[in-house]
């Protein structure tokens, strides 16, 4: 069954891939992955390939890759490496280790590499934004080596959910997954409400996404919203009616809607969702818990939650719970306003951890939609900066990739990313003007579109 067409030079490199882990035997095969939703959602796409092929092998996540890591990975001797869902924007770093090397990634890459085995959709014509993600990168390889790998779609398409490519309904190389998964029963749709939590009270006080402007973590105001809809808040979703859902469901749209959300996100409440045949278990909860346990540095949690669906679920469901308590009492104090520019808008966020879920929140359910958002944290010497957009304002011309590495490329800092969502390093002194430049170059990319279109 072949349900994933592939270009060619993709599926040569595929080929080359399985043949090197072919090779792997005698070696330990080292997966470096990043550490969000996605990155986890990697790695156990990857696990479940590697035990597999009966490989040895060692997960290690990290926030990003640079020369100290390369320098403590070059160390370990005769070792097979693959980064996922990294690794196209640091090519020429990777080049430096001693051994075969194999990236997964769907970043925006920077050039190709004869001596790397560099596996990213995006160069063959998928959008690394919305088409695939670093996880069903991963997959693709994974499927290539063997039909029964096919299981490990649920991971790979929980990766893809957690860079928000779900939204819309998935496209290109992710539709393929999805199609395929379904067709095998690995996977089953259904429409349900697209809320985190339990009951209303659960998913309105203590979820931040969806993010309810005037309502979301305020207790007071959301038992007032919840009595004028005659529910009861605390009823759990599982015994709700027919009506109630819809009743639910379009008061919930109104008020995204109100509050200047785009139209995915309101249509995202009531929409299709994905589960998991054997267990049950949604794309979307197995991605939120993936995400909960990547902010809260609990990756080896994450990768074994994603994996089976013990006693770790369990767990990353509390990490979950605190996490979204500190995101919803952030963004509450962010609902009274940010600083502007001409064409951005942005805010420092003390705990770096959070930034960028922060900067994604606001941009998607809170701030202008006519500009895109910004956060920035200290670290060290440096301003860590996390760049969110909208579709809309990608259609009009935005790439945040563009704007942040050439604007931090002035002054002495890197950046890179998606059109949609990017980041940026600065150093310290920097930052200020780096913005002004992000500025200006956001407003020549959204008035510079505008211009064409008349
Ligand atoms: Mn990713």
């Amino acid at each position: 069954m072949n349900d994933i067409r592939l270009p060619k030079e993709l599926s040569d490199r595929l080929d080359m891939a399985s043949a090197v882990l072919e090779q792997a035997r005698s070696v330990k095969v080292r997966v470096i992955s990043h550490y969000d939703a996605d990155g986890i959602s990697s790695a156990a796409v990857l696990s479940i390939m590697l035990r597999r092929l009966g490989l040895s092998f060692h997960v290690t996540m990290a926030q990003s890759l640079d020369a100290r890591l390369l320098e403590g990975l070059n160390a370990e001797n005769g070792k097979c490496f693959i980064f996922s869902d990294m690794g196209s924007g640091q090519l020429e770093l990777l080049e430096k280790l001693q051994c075969d090397v194999i990236v997964l990634d769907h970043h925006r890459a920077l050039g190709d590499s004869d001596r790397i085995i560099h596996i990213n959709p995006s160069m063959f014509g998928s959008n690394g934004t919305t088409d695939v993600s670093g996880a069903t990168t991963c997959f693709l390889l994974a499927q290539h080596i063997d039909e029964g790998n096919w299981d490990a779609a649920v991971p790979a398409l929980a990766g893809a959910h957690g860079d928000m490519q779900h939204l819309g309904g998935y496209r290109g190389l992710n539709a393929d997954i999805i199609q395929g998964s379904m067709k095998r029963g690995i996977i089953a749709e259904r429409k349900a409400l697209q809320l985190q939590g339990e009951t209303l009270s659960d998913s309105m006080l203590n979820s931040p996404e969806p993010y309810f402007r005037g309502l979301t973590g305020k207790a007071e105001i959301f038992r007032d919203y919840a009595g004028g809809l005659g529910i009861d808040p605390d009823v759990k979703y599982s015994s709700y009616s027919e009506e109630d859902i819809r009743k639910v469901a379009s008061a919930l749209m109104m008020t995204l809607a109100s509050n200047g959300c785009d139209y995915e996100n309101v249509s995202q409440l009531l929409s299709t969702q994905y589960f998991q045949q054997k267990t049950g278990r949604s794309i979307a909860e197995i991605a939120s818990l993936a995400n909960a346990c990547g902010r809260t540095g609990n990756y080896g949690l994450g990768l074994a939650m994603e994996l089976s669906d013990g006693k770790a679920v369990e767990e990353a469901s509390g990490h979950r719970l605190e996490y979204n308590k500190a995101v919803v009492s952030r963004l509450n104090e962010l609902e009274e306003g940010i600083e502007e520019m001409n064409n951005i808008q942005f805010f420092r966020s003390d705990d770096p951890s959070l930034a960028g879920a922060l900067c994604g929140l606001y941009m998607a359910f809170i701030g202008r939609k006519d500009r895109p958002t910004f956060s920035y944290s200290l670290a060290g010497e440096v301003y860590k900066v996390s760049g969110r957009g909208t579709k809309s304002l990608v259609a009009g011309g935005l790439d945040l990739a563009e704007s942040l590495s050439s604007s931090a490329s002035k002054f002495g800092g890197h950046g890179g990313g998606h059109v949609i969502a990017s980041g940026a390093t600065v150093p310290k002194e920097h930052l200020m003007d780096f913005l002004k430049s992000v500025d200006e170059i956001t407003g020549r990319q959204i008035k510079g579109a505008s211009a064409r279109s008349q």
